[in-house]
């Protein structure tokens, strides 16, 4: 990984922001001092710091007698539950790094996760908390495990772990042989606590080093912010995977400061508000859509939400008219939060008036978060001017994990971040976000990376060429939209797809007949694609717009599909 030059670290811990500490070190304080208060609520299930702290240090024993070292990757894709906790903290704990996969990937990305990461072990669930999609996750940890010779272990939490390991059964050797304190090394707070997946990069996604320093201090400064204290009830409602519900404050800022973090398996109303109700939940985070699902459906559901103290939006645009609806329905203080797995948070505080709250996505955590706002050549866009947001501070990274050639572009020389966003900022230092430059579609928070989509269209056969913009939607903010040149036409009449009677000569052959049985649907599922992946809308044109200089012109794609969606709505 990249460190941050002698001289900043230095700065950094003399401002007291790096405190010479792990990220999971507090918890062993808390089992102390506030050991019978519940840390996780889960389905009925309560663990307390003292419960939870024990059980991590009886998987980190039981982590170790695996073989598992100091510096070893670790790919957890866990739904929010305690077990995400207890590995977490266990991991921690003898220096191992996981590496944080959401939920809704598949086989792609957790092949690429294990393979680009060097795992040694990847854990799942035995069952599929969703039975929406009721994915078999052991299953996929076959295939993963056929495809990266170098993953030594799967752990299967929860149930029925097929021909892997039991979770539980790890945690149950580290139980019946536990390993006193003090047997494990302490981790050097500069190395990597955990390893964050990128949202916006181009080919696979690329993997973020949060070091304990860096990563502890983005969870106490965003819990000081937003004000966690003992009493503070947090609803997990998105994944514990993604950095927003983690640490911004999230999960452990809830965690450290002493509160109770209640897991949902999942974010719709019928599943959360009656969570709400029961644990009095104080504070949660939502992306915009679920910010406007809830404000609906809080106008009729029965539930007593009054305990809610504090929503914070970010992941994607919150736009003003939503933002004013939400604070008015849900009657509690709004926050944006605008974020990034690579570090940099910007929140508008407590207190800041609603106008301010709804029109801006307020202002960096840090005073010593440094942010330039550049035009295409790098020079400091005039003041107020619209211009890519360029950072550097005392959480965010200086380089992406082993990614040496991408990151010469993705940074400066001198380390600030490129963060492919658009922003203005205004004379009280709030940040405006107003587009991006990065090639990446945000469907309402996920993020789906052009260029990966774009590869696994070409994949198929039939597939010429692809691209993939993103297309206004009312409800996620955009939607995935694929422009797709067959290659049966480029053959010309005669060509392969005239021989198959798909078309005749001059006319495009109908998308169904292009792409097989299931369509392209399939053909992504086969590839094994995480399904939000999948583009949403599917254009099949002849020929794709280029550049005077004969580059591809995502602009005119992009206005195109906007029209084209005005047109059918
Ligand atoms: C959060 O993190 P990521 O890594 O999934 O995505 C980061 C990107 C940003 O670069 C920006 O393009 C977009 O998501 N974004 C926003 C936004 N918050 C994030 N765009 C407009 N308005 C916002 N409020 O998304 C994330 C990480 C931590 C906290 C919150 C969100």
């Amino acid at each position: 990984m990249v460190r941050w030059p002698d001289a900043e670290a230095e700065r950094y811990r003399e401002a007291g922001y790096w405190q010479g500490r792990t990220l999971g070190d507090f918890l062993a304080g808390h089992a102390r001092t506030i050991g019978t208060a519940t840390a996780l609520v889960a389905d009925g299930e309560r663990v307390s710091y003292a419960e939870l702290d024990r059980r991590a240090g009886h998987l980190a024993a039981g982590l170790a007698a695996l073989g598992i070292a100091p510096g070893d990757r670790i790919v957890v894709q866990l739904p929010n539950g305690p077990e995400f906790f207890v590995l977490l903290f266990a991991a921690l704990r003898i220096g191992a790094v996981p590496v944080l996969g959401l939920p809704a990937y598949r086989r792609s990305e957790a092949v690429h996760l294990c393979d680009h990461s060097g795992a040694v072990a990847y854990v799942v669930p035995a069952v599929d908390p969703d039975p929406a999609s009721d994915f078999d996750y052991p299953a996929l940890a076959e295939e993963v495990r056929e495809q990266v010779p170098g993953l030594r272990h799967v752990l299967v939490a929860g149930g029925d772990p097929g021909p892997h390991t039991a979770l539980a059964d790890v945690e149950g050797a580290g139980r019946r042989s536990p390993l006193p304190p003090g047997a494990f090394a302490v981790p050097d707070p500069l190395d990597p606590a955990v390893l964050l997946v990128s949202g916006g990069t181009t080919g696979l996604p690329k993997l973020i080093p949060r070091t304990h320093e860096d990563y502890a201090y983005n969870v106490r400064a965003s819990a000081e912010l937003c004000g966690l204290g003992p009493g503070t009830v947090y609803l997990a409602a998105l994944p514990v995977a993604h950095n927003f519900a983690l640490a911004c404050p999230g999960a452990l800022g809830t965690l450290l400061a002493g509160g109770t973090v209640v897991l949902s398996a999942s974010p719709d109303p019928e599943t959360v508000f009656p969570l709400i109700e029961r644990h009095r939940v104080t504070v949660t985070a939502v992306v915009p859509p679920l910010a406007a699902l809830w404000s609906q459906a809080a106008e009729w559901s029965p539930e007593d939400l009054g305990s809610l103290a504090l929503l914070q939006v970010g992941g994607a645009r919150l736009g003003p008219e939503t933002a004013r609806r939400v604070r008015a329905t849900l009657g509690c203080e709004l926050q944006q939060v605008f974020g990034m797995a690579e570090g940099l948070l910007c929140m508008t505080r407590p207190g800041d008036d609603a106008e301010r709250v709804a029109t801006t996505q307020g202002r960096p955590l840090s005073p010593d978060d440094e942010i330039r706002v550049v035009d295409a050549d790098d020079r400091d866009a005039p003041a107020g001017e619209i211009g890519e947001l360029l950072t550097r501070g005392p959480y965010t990274l200086r380089g992406y994990y082993r990614a040496e050639e991408y990151n010469r572009t993705a940074f400066t020389a001198d380390g600030f971040y490129r963060t492919g966003d658009l922003v203005r900022v205004l004379p009280g230092g709030d940040v405006v976000v107003e587009g991006r430059r990065k090639d990446l579609v945000n469907r309402g928070g996920d993020k789906v990376s052009s260029d990966e989509l774009e590869g696994h269209l070409r994949a198929h056969p039939a597939v010429l060429d692809a691209a993939v913009v993103p297309v206004p939607d009312d409800y996620l903010g955009e939607r995935t939209c694929a422009w797709i040149v067959l290659r049966e036409r480029s053959t010309g009449p005669g060509g392969p797809a005239a021989a198959a009677g798909a078309s005749r000569a001059g006319e495009l052959p109908s998308a169904a007949d292009a792409f097989g049985p299931g369509g392209l649907d399939a053909f992504l599922d086969g590839r094994g694609l995480a399904p939000y992946k999948k583009p949403d809308l599917i254009h099949v044109v002849d020929s794709l717009p280029l550049t005077a200089v004969g580059k591809l012109d995502k602009r005119v794609l992009t206005r195109r599909a906007a029209e084209a969606a005005s047109r059918r709505s």
